[in-house]
């Protein structure tokens, strides 16, 4: 009965830590960049910084060094703002232009259409 209790206790705390852990940040990006629902950063949800949680893409790292030299935790707009301008998977689209073209700035795989074509 107690053991019970404690294990109970314990999975409600892993899955409290989890949805901590995960959607801010991604709430933060989608409300930022106001995401089409069932667009292809919509649905890349985690994948839009990490290749595989807890894994960071390059993006991911870019968000990640604008975290550290905010010394927060907290994701803001104005962060990712700031990496608008960078290319952080170098396919030579900045990452704006990439979210603007419902690609992904951490996957070098996925960018814009090339213009003129
Ligand atoms: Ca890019």
């Amino acid at each position: 009965m107690e053991i019970k209790v404690i294990t109970m206790t314990l999975g409600m705390l892993v899955l409290a830590a989890s949805a901590l852990a995960r959607p801010p940040m991604l709430k933060v990006f989608e409300t930022t960049y106001t995401l089409k629902e069932g667009s292809k950063l919509d649905s890349a949800k985690c994948g839009i910084c990490h290749t595989k949680a807890p894994i960071l893409n390059p993006y991911g790292k870019d968000v990640k060094t604008q975290l550290s030299a905010a010394k927060s935790k907290i994701l803001t707009p104005k962060m990712l703002k700031k990496i608008d301008k960078l290319d952080s998977d170098k396919d030579k689209s900045v990452n704006i232009a990439e979210i603007r073209a419902d690609t992904l700035p951490g996957d070098a795989t996925s960018k814009p259409a090339a213009k003129g074509k």
